[in-house]
């Protein structure tokens, strides 16, 4: 019988590659995208034919509901969030009701639609912020230091609490940061390997950036949403965190790629302290024994080969289009920075 999966947040980068996942497994897949007035979706467009979207919101629990009648799922990945950490101190607020209470409506549509769904949550290592020790692992305390993490770290207990309340098979990824040519231009990774590219074509000269001595455990994305299907393949629910396991600082990332361009980074990014963030998380750095173990996880792609493949798709696509006259990532000036609000 023909396994059917319900993707939120499918137009984004995990849910493309999650997407292209399940349609190999042989899976129905039914994407919920809200409404748009560009109708931009970019990431999924190569799969258009191949998969069914539904309309829906997190904000909106009716349209959750329809969501699930329409598709009748198995499974559930709620990837859908605002998902950038900087705009969160811009907006808690709405912050707030995407990326936690919207785990909240679309559990109680599942449990009011159908309670043997299997449900994945994409939860965060930002909820361990202000890290109390290293590696950090599925026991490590909480310390969120950003309205996202602690919107995260909400949307993590009520998974494990409808598990626990009502014996859904509701599980939690941590997953820490993971990238791809498909990262949005704001996140710091594409924000480097796009600002190389251009400066490496002459269409800039500088590349200005907030703290070079932030550490993230960064990997793939096209490894990380294996991680999610296998978690829901699982006979009982259990939360695991997903990394690499190996740490490097943002200047180690302009290293390798300007590097890999032929250029020094040195002589082009510029510390600007607006992109200073009011609380930074200065560490992540995860410790996947559990689903290394338990899923037989492992990533395939190590950091310099991930960033010189962003590198190289950048390169590729400012080469193909006509003039690289597109919105450079530098643009993104930090939200509070902007509304004046901090610092
Ligand atoms: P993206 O920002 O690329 O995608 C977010 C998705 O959420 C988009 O499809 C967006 O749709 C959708 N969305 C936002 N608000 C709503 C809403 N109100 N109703 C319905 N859909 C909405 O995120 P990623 O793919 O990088 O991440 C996927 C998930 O994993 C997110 O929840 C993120 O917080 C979490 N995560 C990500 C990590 C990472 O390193 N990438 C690490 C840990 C957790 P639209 O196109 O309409 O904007
Ligand atoms: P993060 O990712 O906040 O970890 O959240 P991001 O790439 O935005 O920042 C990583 C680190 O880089 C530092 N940094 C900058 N960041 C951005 N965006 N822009 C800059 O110019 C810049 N300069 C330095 C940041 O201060 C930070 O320390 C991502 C998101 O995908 C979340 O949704 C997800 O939950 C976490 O990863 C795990």
């Amino acid at each position: 019988m023909t396994r059917t999966a319900l993707i939120t947040g499918i137009t984004g980068q995990d849910g493309s590659y999650l997407a292209e996942l399940l349609l190999d497994e042989g899976y129905h897949v039914f994407g919920m995208t809200r409404r748009s007035s560009t109708g931009a979706n970019e990431r999924i467009a190569h799969l258009r034919d191949r998969i069914e979207l539904v309309q829906g919101d997190l904000l909106d629990q009716a349209s959750l509901v329809e969501a699930l009648r329409t598709s009748r799922p198995r499974e559930v990945y709620n990837l859908a969030a605002q998902s950038f950490v900087p705009t969160s101190w811009n907006q808690p607020v709405l912050t707030g009701e995407f990326t936690a209470l919207g785990v909240t409506r679309l559990l109680e549509a599942i449990r009011q639609v159908d309670p043997g769904i299997r449900f994945y949550q994409a939860s965060s290592s930002e909820m361990f912020g202000k890290v109390t020790e290293s590696p950090q692992h599925e026991g490590t305390p909480f310390h969120p230091r950003s309205p996202y993490g602690v919107a995260k770290a909400y949307g993590h207990f009520l998974t494990v609490n409808y598990r626990e309340s009502y014996g859904i098979f509701a599980v939690s990824g941590i997953s820490f940061n993971h990238e791809s040519p498909r990262r949005g231009l704001e996140f710091v990774t594409r924000k480097v390997t796009d600002g190389a590219a251009r400066i490496s074509l002459g269409l800039a000269t500088q590349l200005q950036l907030g703290n070079l001595e932030a550490r993230r455990d960064w990997g793939f994305a096209g490894d990380y949403v294996r991680a999610m299907w296998l978690m829901l393949q699982r006979d009982e629910p259990r939360d695991y965190v997903i990394a690499s396991g190996e740490a490097h600082t943002v200047r180690e990332l302009c290293e390798v790629a300007f590097g890999h361009l032929g250029l020094d980074q040195r002589d082009h990014v510029v510390q600007d302290p607006s992109l200073i963030r009011p609380a930074e998380v200065d560490l992540l750095l995860g410790d996947s024994t559990r689903a290394r173990e338990e899923l037989g996880w492992e990533p395939k792609v190590g950091f310099e080969q991930l960033i010189r493949m962003m590198v190289d798709a950048d390169l590729a696509r400012m080469r193909g289009s006509r003039d690289g006259d597109r919105p450079d990532a530098s643009a993104y000036a930090e939200p509070w920075a902007r509304a004046g609000a901090i610092g």
